[in-house]
């Protein structure tokens, strides 16, 4: 799956990034095509392909990578909101087979997404 070899060279720092955040569990960087005036990505360094695979051991790590989204967005200057999104496969649109959240904003949003 070269895709996920993608992120997961971004977490090895084989191809470079814009880092938001790194600490042992996870990594946040600055989307290379932002839909937003903040457009980052949060991504756990565990290997999970996609949200419908996420574990029940899984739980602290994903509760971890919603701290850090709140923490991003307040650093960020969020303070009108946010949004975040995770993909899911073909219907969800997602197309990096390694689980990312998205933290978008800097901008009003449209309801319902496209
Ligand atoms: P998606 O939910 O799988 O569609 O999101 C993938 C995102 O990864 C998308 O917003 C891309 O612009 C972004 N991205 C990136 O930031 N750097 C890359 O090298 C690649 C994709 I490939």
């Amino acid at each position: 799956m070269l895709a996920d070899n993608l992120f997961l060279k971004i977490i090895d720092k084989r191809i470079p990034a814009k880092i938001a955040h790194e600490d042992d569990l996870c990594l946040a960087f600055h989307d290379i095509m932002p839909q937003a005036p903040v457009h980052v990505l949060i991504i756990p360094k565990k290997v999970i392909r996609t949200h419908a695979d996420i574990a029940p051991e899984d739980q602290a790590l994903i509760g971890h990578l919603h701290l850090v989204a709140a923490k991003l967005a307040n650093e960020l200057g969020l303070v009108q909101g946010y949004r975040l999104v995770i993909n899911c496969d073909e219907h969800g649109g997602q197309t990096v087979p390694h689980l990312h959240m998205h933290l978008l904003g800097g901008r009003d949003m449209t309801w319902p997404p496209g």
